[in-house]
């Protein structure tokens, strides 16, 4: 069946430009400053800042069609690392939520999550829904570019990044892999808010 809709998302957290030359420390700072200042007298910071799941705005992506995620390497998806954090990356979001993984031999129309491989020109990673029914999206592109993901953890993080939008998650937290900072590879699993959206979804 012919894609009803499509809709592809830019991802900002592939910028590898610094925002400013300012020092993290001082724009953390910053932020927290104009944070606490828009806040006022209301007593709860919103940590969680950009909360929002499967909407398809910002940075979201869709709610998937059902708790099976089925996945495909596309014939140019080549490589080990590429290869080996995708499977990695899919058995991961089994372990972690209430979802599953599904690994099929050739990609088709149904399948939820094709791995590619491309040129991004400024961006590491890349989700593109292919078939979007009114909100779920029953098939999504997930490209990666091999110039720009440079070590293994960096395909980790990245793999972990794309699959999770795939899942409906969105940008805002800064402790998991959807984070959206130059210095999170070292997070490569998703925080319990990420894994509570999926499963309260996908009980
Ligand atoms: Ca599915
Ligand atoms: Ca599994
Ligand atoms: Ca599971
Ligand atoms: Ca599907
Ligand atoms: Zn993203």
């Amino acid at each position: 069946m012919a894609p009803r809709r499509a809709t592809a998302h830019r991802d900002a957290r592939v910028q590898r430009v610094r925002r400013s030359g300012v020092p993290r420390h001082r724009r953390v700072a910053f932020r927290l400053g104009w944070i606490a200042l828009v806040v006022g007298s209301i007593s709860l910071i919103p940590l969680a800042w950009g909360d929002f799941y499967a909407t398809g705005d910002g940075s979201a992506g869709w709610l998937p069609d059902n708790d099976e995620h089925t996945y495909c390497f596309a014939n140019d998806y080549t490589g080990e690392n590429p290869r080996d954090a995708a499977n990695g990356k899919m058995e991961n979001l089994d372990q972690q939520t209430d979802m599953s993984d599904n690994k099929v031999p050739a990609c088709n129309d149904a399948t939820d999550a094709k791995f590619h491989i491309a040129d991004l020109v400024g961006f590491d990673g890349f989700w593109t829904c292919l078939d979007l029914d009114p909100d779920v999206c029953r098939s999504y592109r997930l490209q990666f570019d091999r110039e720009a993901i440079t070590s293994k953890n960096d395909w980790l993080q990245t793999t972990c990044h794309e699959i999770g939008h795939s899942a409906g998650l969105g940008h805002g937290n800064e402790s998991d892999c959807l984070g959206t900072r130059n210095d999170e590879h070292q997070f490569r699993i998703y925080d319990g808010h990420h894994v509570g959206h999926i499963n309260a979804v996908f009980p």
